[in-house]
């Protein structure tokens, strides 16, 4: 008997669409054509220095971020594998400052999708993994040109989302919204095969990701909960946690939905205007849509990320996400302290 056929990512969306009808033949292309240019962005990164791709570009995004060269390039992939399809409305990046509308040379399709083209741009240039997220939307009804609103729609509403690590491995992880399953890049191949389906984070964890040099900037749940986790098998908790940190979101959330763990990034008190770190649009949405679509649980601390109302495209959220009772603990120490 012949071994069973390994499943490339084009046969999985294939029985999605067929079989369960939880796509349609554009979603289906528009997430084989992410996953292509994830692809070239694996190459570029794996180039390393050869590819003359490392270091900065001189530019700066709309947060005020410099630029790294494999920021713009991965942008630029995107942007240029999305393009003329037919898939999308419009595109938006936490590199550009608006969304890119589709050239009037193409048609037009019913999805928006908005991407972190790079996430852990500080690890680039010293071979640690970065990886990319994206969201996709539908483009409300009746809008011809796609502006920064027709994005603004809660977390609840994306109709997949994803992220590619490049690791040691390229991974995919792609939810549509039944379940998250999980590619590996076969690099002599060139293409994505399942290798993990219906992936569940444990409800229990004994590891926390967090940067804790910002612990002075806390508001005071906050450290209630990091100093009962340090206290370890003396302490409230009576066991002791781990710790780790890798300063890329898509590795330190591919290593809890491998093993478990919470990950945080809190709001701080260094500079009130900024609500936390990372982008709700293109990060927290969804990592959130993923990270509970495994079963576990993603807030802002004191909400669920998903049902927040978007005001703006680069808008920041605190972020708590992962093994569902560590989120849930803390989530209710912020409140019982808000009460
Ligand atoms: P980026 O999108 O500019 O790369 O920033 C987001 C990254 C996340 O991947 C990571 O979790 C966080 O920033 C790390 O922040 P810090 O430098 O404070 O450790
Ligand atoms: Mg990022």
């Amino acid at each position: 008997m012949s071994s069973p056929s390994k499943v490339s990512l084009s046969r999985f969306l294939i029985e999605q669409q067929r079989q369960h009808g939880h796509i349609n033949a554009d979603l289906r292309l528009l997430i084989e054509v992410v996953a292509r240019a994830c692809k070239r962005i694996s190459i570029a990164v794996g180039k390393g220095a050869l590819g003359g791709v490392l270091g900065s570009a001189g530019t700066e995004n709309v947060q005020g971020e410099t630029q790294k060269k494999l920021d713009v390039l991965s942008n630029e992939i995107l942007l240029e594998a999305n393009e003329w399809g037919g898939h999308l409305a419009a595109l938006a990046s936490e590199e550009m400052d608006d969304p890119h509308p589709i050239p009037n040379r193409y048609p037009k399709g019913e999805y928006l999708l908005v991407f972190d083209p790079l996430d852990g741009s500080s690890n680039i240039d010293v071979n640690i993994s970065v990886g990319t997220i994206f969201s996709v939307l539908r483009c409300p009804d009746g809008v011809k040109d796609p502006g920064e609103t027709a994005f603004l729609q809660r977390g609840t509403r994306q109709v997949a989302a994803g992220y590619a690590v490049y690791g040691s491995s390229t991974v995919l992880v792609l939810t549509l919204g039944d379940g998250v399953h999980s590619f590996t890049l076969d690099r002599e191949q060139g293409s994505f095969i399942l290798t993990g389906s219906n992936l569940q984070i444990p409800a229990d964890t004994g590891e926390f990701a967090i940067n804790m040099s910002n612990l002075r900037h806390w508001e005071a749940p906050m450290r209630r909960y990091i100093e009962e986790l340090l206290a370890g098998k003396t302490g409230p908790r009576g066991r002791d946690f781990n710790m780790r940190w890798v300063a890329s979101m898509v590795a330190d959330v591919h290593r809890i939905l491998t093993r478990g763990g919470i990950f945080i990034y809190p709001r701080d008190l260094k500079d009130p205007a900024k609500p936390g770190k990372l982008r709700l649009m293109y990060e927290a949405n969804p990592m959130a849509f993923i990270v509970e679509q495994a079963g576990g649980a993603a807030t802002t601390g004191r909400e669920r990320i998903l049902d927040l109302q978007p005001t703006t495209l680069h808008q920041r959220v605190p972020v708590f996400l992962g093994s569902r009772n560590e989120v849930e603990r803390v989530t209710a120490y912020h409140r019982e302290a808000d009460a």
